[in-house]
């Protein structure tokens, strides 16, 4: 055999190859069995396969600074950005257990036994997983095990063709005589050893994929042993079937992952679905919508968010699809009976209303854009309530929170007092005419006025729990977010853009303010460290949306700040004052600095 480690040099130059191979092993084999986990996965549950639960697992553990941080980075590809980030993660991991494997067995058994179990740890603990969760872990690990194996037996100059290599997989340890050394000095031994000298026994020993072992490695041994009696240059075709069987085992592994993955997102076609329902026209329409609300200027936010551009955050890796045909919302906890809704029920109820809310999110930063506008169609909330029974606290309810369950364990608290006070709190089936896109919360979500969304909008709403803040910490309250928030007062100039060159002369200031629930009195500007200058307000919709605002600049040459802060209907003024994000919403004035240039 004329392998790399045969090479005279030896030493580190003879050790790269072979990690390389090892390597390559390693990446193959772990592909394979998250491929594999990926389709057992498509058929158990969709929307746990291990990738995601294990991503989701990563969502939920990591501290709120870095997941900040992560939204600051990368904004709403946060996920992207996760998952590639875990790609590499993994595949450095995997690569280093093909290197360990191809001197000792048991060191890939037990790397894949890890990953396996990390991503059975994870499946099995997320808030919505049942005991067939095991199920791709288990399969996938096992599938990667047999995969390794086949590839370290194939690959060249492995200690697993001459019997001085026995590792048998099975880790005990004392046996195994491979080693660097070992390897390289096996490599070389007659071929015609090889066959009689492969160790069946011990190997049969070995764990879950045993009994595919013996095959695989008995069917290509003879042959190579026959063709090897022919003279053959540089392991020509030891490397040649190598490289096959790897390029091979990478093939399917790819085409099984994203056939897994198309298969999952197409399960439960939410498109088709959203197209054959027809939300029927509202009992309370929204109010008409004056003119003037809109100024449309280039630059500025529209009055209306296109909802392809509206900001999306949730903890869900994968989207929830789920059928409204089957779906149910349940209404239970202290104090009333538990009740049963269908989409049909909600969807032909007399009492539907349609209204303008500015959704907010808590981790927007000052001038940040997870804020949009959107016009919503759904069930008065306060009725839905009222008839299963529920009193508010202050007519001596025994509840004072309300639990919103999404379809993916997601839990948000908001109290009963907000949803009953008179606000258009809803169920939301619709959104700008349709009904609710996958990914903003089909077939049903929350839409609270006034309030952040994590202490709101629960999306894919499955369950409404009455309950009391004592007794329930809903999902962001642990992790150091306020258990009640109310949207804070904001201003936020949209353009001219931070950074950017404006042209001396009169220049156009303009951008949005919201203060839901309350409303837009005031905005005023000021440049540099000038007067604050009272900025043109368009058109009101209602006290619950924002509120665009503009202002005439005559720009002179130079570097300039331009500063923005709103009052509200009540007469409060935004504060200055910097708070971040955490633990109830930003606070301050935003700003941009711009450089004038003469025209
Ligand atoms: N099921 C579920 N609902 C959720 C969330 C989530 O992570 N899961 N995030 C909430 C947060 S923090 C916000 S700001 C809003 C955002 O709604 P959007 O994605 O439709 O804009 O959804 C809320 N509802
Ligand atoms: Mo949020």
């Amino acid at each position: 055999m004329y392998h790399h480690q045969d090479l005279p040099t030896g030493g580190l130059a003879a050790v790269a190859p072979r990690a390389r191979t090892g390597a390559l092993c390693g990446l193959v084999a772990a592909g394979a069995g998250m491929a594999f986990a990926e389709a057992v996965g498509a058929l158990t549950n969709p929307d746990a396969t291990p990738l995601l639960a294990v991503g989701d697992a990563v969502v939920d553990v990591v501290p709120q600074p870095l997941k900040e941080l992560a939204i600051a980075l990368f904004g709403t590809a946060d996920k992207v950005a996760l998952l590639s980030g875990m790609g590499v993660v993994l595949a450095g991991f995997a690569a280093a257990i093909g290197v360990l494997a191809r001197n000792r067995r048991w060191h890939g058994d037990a790397g894949i036994a890890l990953f396996g179990a990390i991503g059975l740890l994870a499946a099995l603990t997320r808030p919505e997983s049942g005991p067939f969760d095991a199920l791709p872990s288990l399969l996938g690990a096992a599938a990667a095990v047999a995969v390794l194996r086949l590839l370290l037996r194939l690959a060249p100059g492995s200690p697993a063709r001459s019997g001085a290599a026995a590792g048998d997989g099975t880790g005990s340890g004392g046996t195994e005589t491979a080693s660097p050394a070992a390897g390289a000095a096996g490599a070389p031994e007659p071929r015609s050893g090889s066959p009689a000298a492969s160790p069946p026994a011990p190997e049969s020993a070995a764990g879950p994929a045993a009994g595919a072992e013996p095959e695989a490695e008995g069917e290509p041994q003879p042959s190579a042993g026959g063709t090897s009696a022919e003279p053959r240059a540089g392991g020509g075709f030891d490397r040649r079937r190598f490289i096959t069987a790897a390029g091979a085992a990478a093939a399917l592994s790819a085409a099984g992952g994203l056939g897994a993955r198309w298969y999952s997102s197409s399960r439960v076609d939410t498109t088709e679905m959203r197209a054959a329902i027809s939300l029927p026209r509202p009992a309370s329409p929204a109010p008409a919508l004056p003119d003037g609300v809109e100024f449309d200027i280039p630059g500025q936010s529209p009055f209306f968010t296109p909802v392809d551009d509206f900001y999306r955050i949730d903890t869900a890796l994968s989207t929830p699809r789920i059928d409204a045909t089957t779906w149910t919302l349940r209404v239970h906890g202290r104090g009333i009976k538990e009740r049963e809704y269908t989409y049909d029920d909600l969807l032909n109820r007399s009492d539907l209303m349609e209204r303008d809310i500015t959704l907010a999110c808590v981790s927007n930063p000052v001038g940040g854009s997870l804020v949009g506008n959107a016009r919503w169609i759904g069930v008065p909330l306060a009725a839905l309530l009222r008839e299963a029974g529920v009193r508010p606290p202050g007519e001596g309810g025994p509840a004072d929170q309300l639990v919103s369950r999404s379809s993916d364990g997601m839990t948000i608290g908001t109290p009963v007092a907000d949803t009953m006070d008179g606000r258009d709190a809803m169920l939301a089936l619709g959104m700008d005419g349709e009904p609710l896109p996958a990914r903003h919360g089909f077939p049903l979500r929350m839409v609270v006025p006034g309030l952040y969304g994590y202490v709101s909008a629960c999306k894919w709403l499955v369950e409404l729990e009455l309950s009391t803040f004592d007794a329930f910490d809903a999902y962001w309250v642990p992790r150091g977010w306020s258990q009640e928030a109310p949207i804070k007062i904001q201003a936020r100039v949209d353009t001219p853009g931070d950074a950017e060159t404006v042209d001396a002369g009169t220049a156009t200031v303009a951008g949005v303010a919201w203060a839901q629930t309350v409303g837009i009195e005031k905005v005023e500007v000021r440049v540099d460290d000038g007067e604050w200058r009272e900025a043109t307000l368009a058109e009101e919709d209602t006290l619950d949306t924002w509120r665009q605002w503009k202002l005439e600049w005559d720009a002179e040459p130079g570097d300039h700040r331009l500063t923005v802060r709103a009052t509200d209907r009540d007469g409060e003024t935004q504060t200055a004052d910097e708070a971040s994000p955490a633990p109830n919403g930003a606070t301050g004035h935003h700003s941009v600095e711009v450089t004038v240039v003469a025209a």
